[in-house]
């Protein structure tokens, strides 16, 4: 995907299994312009015992593009059967959410849902001796023609390695504007449509402010000071929160990096606002969802637009950039609700909005249970996707209330009225393929805009680099 984006996760592993002893070499296809060469001459020089894959995204959970990257990791997985003996792990928040189609699909050896770090060493040891994998947390693997599948590993406290020194994160900065870390990981909320209770867990696992902090200095040390944290909300639970800020204020870490987090507008306060904005956090991505409190709790989200209006004004006061993200389709929305949402969203004044369109359906959420009960009650209508045949939630598959029309872009679009704080939906693209130049398009897979204005040295959330952009065209270089 352009812009590129650091595979974390691959380096909290790779750091994790060093610890235990364990020899870790990375080929990063991610930064590679020729990755099958990468892979056959990294493996006509090195054999492993076992190969990981880490596998970010399944799609681009954009509607009118619907990219999907599954059949791509199919053949990267047969390029590396050819050229190895060793057996294949697969693992990453992509392959987590959907663990046992994922498995299925590609036939690899073995697949890892959850937390990456202790699966990984104990899949190693069990390679090496007994091969009894039914300890090996989260893994997934066929054992007399059957898939058998390990509960995740979710530990409650976690403790990661700060050195972030297997991956070569500054490529990754000059090449994806930002570098991401986490703070915790899991959530408790249950908005119907989330995928992240799936692949993180149902509670928050906390990270160690102290280490979060050595982490970012590691990272400075490496040139590197914009960040974006990768936790689902950063404020929940806020006392967490707040001592990651404490903890950054302590150490004037504010003075020397700029950071992006995802924030829910509640809880949100003036004192966890000023705090973030002296610990160097300079934007906000609010999980908004909708102005209308009947969408709202549709979602089962837990704030009302009145929390939205109060973080707005909260930002405001401390100097931080808004981004409100909409949810826009969902079940029982209609022209008369959007158009709620979006006068709410211009009377509040965000710096800008994301008026995405279309909720991706996952396995295994509350959204599934609503798409499976109108489809036998013969409803259909509210399905949009790119594949024939039966509804394989596998693929790109996106609900959107048929109440909106035959054409809800262009409803949206109208509502919207050529409003520039607006990221607004596009119409559905024929085929398949996502790139694009426009500063309104907000789907991050193949934004040449944004690669261009990174290459000429912006740095940035994208939402943040994509405004700018508007407001000041000329810096498009
Ligand atoms: C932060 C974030 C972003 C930030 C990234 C900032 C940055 N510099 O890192 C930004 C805003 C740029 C972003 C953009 C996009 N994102 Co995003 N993002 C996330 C988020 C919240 C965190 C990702 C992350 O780094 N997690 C932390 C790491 C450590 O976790 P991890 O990768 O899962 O790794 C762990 C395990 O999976 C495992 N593991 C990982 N690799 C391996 C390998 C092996 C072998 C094993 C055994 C285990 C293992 O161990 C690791 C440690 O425990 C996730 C949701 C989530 N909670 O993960 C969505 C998520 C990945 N994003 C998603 C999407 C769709 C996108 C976009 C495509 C959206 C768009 N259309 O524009 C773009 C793509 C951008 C690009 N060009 O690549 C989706 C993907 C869903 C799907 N259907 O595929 C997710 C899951 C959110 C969601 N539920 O919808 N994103």
């Amino acid at each position: 995907m352009t812009p590129a984006i650091g595979p974390i996760g691959l380096d909290y592993i790779a750091g994790s299994a060093q610890r235990a002893g364990i020899e870790v070499e990375i080929v990063d296809l991610g930064l590679a312009d020729e990755p099958v060469s990468a892979l056959t001459e990294h493996f006509s020089a090195s054999q492993p015992e076992l190969v990981g894959i880490s596998f970010r995204n399944n799609d681009d959970c954009f509607w009118p593009s619907a990219d999907w990257f599954v059949p791509a990791l199919k053949s990267t997985i047969e390029t590396i059967h050819n050229l190895t003996e060793a057996p294949i792990v697969i693992g990453g928040v992509g392959f987590s959410i959907l663990p046992e189609p994922i498995f299925e699909y590609t036939g690899v050896d073995f697949g890892v849902r959850g937390d990456g770090e202790p699966a990984i060493t104990s899949l190693i040891q069990q390679l090496r001796t007994t091969r009894d994998f039914t300890d090996v947390p989260g893994l997934i693997w066929r054992e007399n023609g059957k898939t058998r599948c390990n509960p995740p590993s979710w530990p409650d406290s976690i403790s990661l390695n700060p050195a972030r020194d297997f991956v070569d994160n500054l490529s990754y900065f000059e090449k994806g504007g930002q570098c991401g870390l986490e703070t915790k990981r899991g959530c408790n909320r249950n908005c119907i449509y989330c995928a992240d209770p799936l692949a993180k867990g149902t509670r928050p696992r906390l990270r160690n402010p102290a280490e979060v902090a050595d982490e970012v200095q590691n990272l400075l040390s490496q040139g590197i000071d914009v960040l974006h944290f990768c936790d689902s909300e950063f404020n929940v639970p806020r006392p967490h929160a707040y001592a990651v800020c404490h903890e950054f204020n302590r150490r004037s870490l504010g003075e020397k990096i700029r950071w992006y987090a995802y924030l829910s507008p509640s809880p949100f306060d003036a004192e966890l606002a000023k705090a973030m904005a002296r610990a160097g956090c300079v934007g906000i991505n609010f999980t908004g969802d909708s102005g209308c409190e009947a969408m709202l709790r549709t979602y089962r989200q837990q704030h009302s637009s009145e929390d939205i209006a109060t973080a707005v004004e909260l930002c405001r006061l401390n100097g931080i950039a808004i981004m409100i993200d909409l949810l826009l389709g969902g079940p029982g929305e209609t022209p008369q609700t959007v158009r709620e949402t979006i006068e709410f969203i211009k009377r509040i004044n965000p710096d800008c909005a994301g008026a995405a369109l279309g909720v991706r359906v996952y396995p295994n959420t509350a959204m599934e249970r609503v798409l499976a009960k109108e489809l036998q009650e013969g409803k259909d209508a509210n399905i949009r996707r790119k594949y024939s045949g039966p509804i394989d939630l596998l693929k790109p598959t996106f609900y959107i209330s048929g109440d909106l029309g035959e054409h809800p872009a262009a409803l949206v679009k109208d509502l919207i009225d050529g409003d520039k704080r607006f990221f607004e939906p596009m119409e559905e693209i024929e085929g398949s393929g996502a790139s694009s130049s426009d500063s309104a398009d907000y789907n991050y897979n193949e934004n040449l805009l944004l690669a261009q204005a990174i290459r000429n040295g912006t740095r940035g959330a994208y939402w943040d680099i994509l405004r700018q952009l508007r407001n000041c065209p000329e810096n498009r270089g």
